[in-house]
């Protein structure tokens, strides 16, 4: 019988001696076949005739291909949300999807990738992953986001989420900006939609106004994910620059 080897949607099968890409397993019920079963043997009852009812020959069958496979998993989402640990990226995705991320006051509390499907009245819905937090040096392997920046690597757009309480939420935005930059050069290239965060925080719009000198050339905009205020407008803005950019 066969040997089929189900994997998650987001999978790239490769030969692990060459490299090669044998698949890109894209879409829900994909089949791919990577090493092919040897001719089937014969046995004696197919050698039967008239003359000789119990042949004493049959065929062995022939042995099957054999490959040692590499299986690399990148999620596949529309919409990755990147930012320093503790900027509220769980906790975006917990308002605006159906995912249950773990939210903590402490940094790195995301280990592992989350995605949630968001909907939205006009284009349908879209997919958004919520990765580890980013820190400088995180191209080359600090702390937990290097692993992880694969998974976004298909992504069509990212949010940049900062956190308006940080010391310098101008700065967070250049250092993980290097990083994607420093992981790959077309991550860093991905068009971003710049997001200010924990705007519940500073009632009086000003420090808002005073930042927005900084984000020049992206789209801007503040929420409070923790009390939902933007959230709606920007999940508006997301569906709104998904309609025009070219799939990945
Ligand atoms: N005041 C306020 N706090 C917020 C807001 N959004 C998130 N927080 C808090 O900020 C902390 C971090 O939130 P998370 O959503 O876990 O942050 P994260 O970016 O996913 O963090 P990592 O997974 O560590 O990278 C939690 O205590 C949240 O409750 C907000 O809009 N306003
Ligand atoms: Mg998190």
């Amino acid at each position: 019988p066969a040997l089929i080897i189900p994997v998650p949607v987001g999978t790239l099968v490769r030969d692990r001696e060459t490299g090669a890409l044998l698949a890109d397993m894209k879409e829900a019920g994909q089949r791919c076949v990577v090493a092919r079963g040897g001719l089937g043997g014969r046995g004696n009852a197919r050698f039967v005739t008239p003359t000789r009812k119990a042949p004493r020959h049959a065929q062995p069958g022939l042995p099957g291909e054999e490959r040692t496979l590499l299986l690399e998993l990148k999620l596949l989402a529309d919409v990755g949300i990147v930012g320093m640990p503790n900027a509220g990226k769980s906790t975006l995705i917990s308002v605006i999807s159906s995912a249950r991320p773990r939210i903590a006051d402490y940094p790195f509390t995301t280990t592992v990738p989350n995605l949630g499907v968001v909907s939205d009245g006009d284009f349908g819905s879209f997919v958004v992953a919520d990765i580890p937090g980013l820190i400088a040096g995180a191209a080359q392997g600090a702390g937990l986001g290097h692993q992880f920046l694969r998974h976004i690597e298909r992504t069509r757009l990212l949010v940049h989420l900062l956190d308006l309480s940080a010391p310098d939420p101008v700065r967070n935005f250049h250092v993980v900006n290097e990083e994607l930059a420093a992981y790959d050069e077309r991550l860093g290239k991905k068009p971003q939609i710049v997001v200010l965060n924990k705007t519940d925080l500073y009632p009086d719009e000003t420090l808002v106004e005073r930042l927005r000198s900084h984000f020049r050339g992206f789209p801007l905009l503040a929420i409070s994910a923790a009390t939902g205020r933007g959230v709606d407008r920007l999940v508006a803005t997301i569906a709104g620059e998904l309609r025009v950019l070219p799939p990945p």
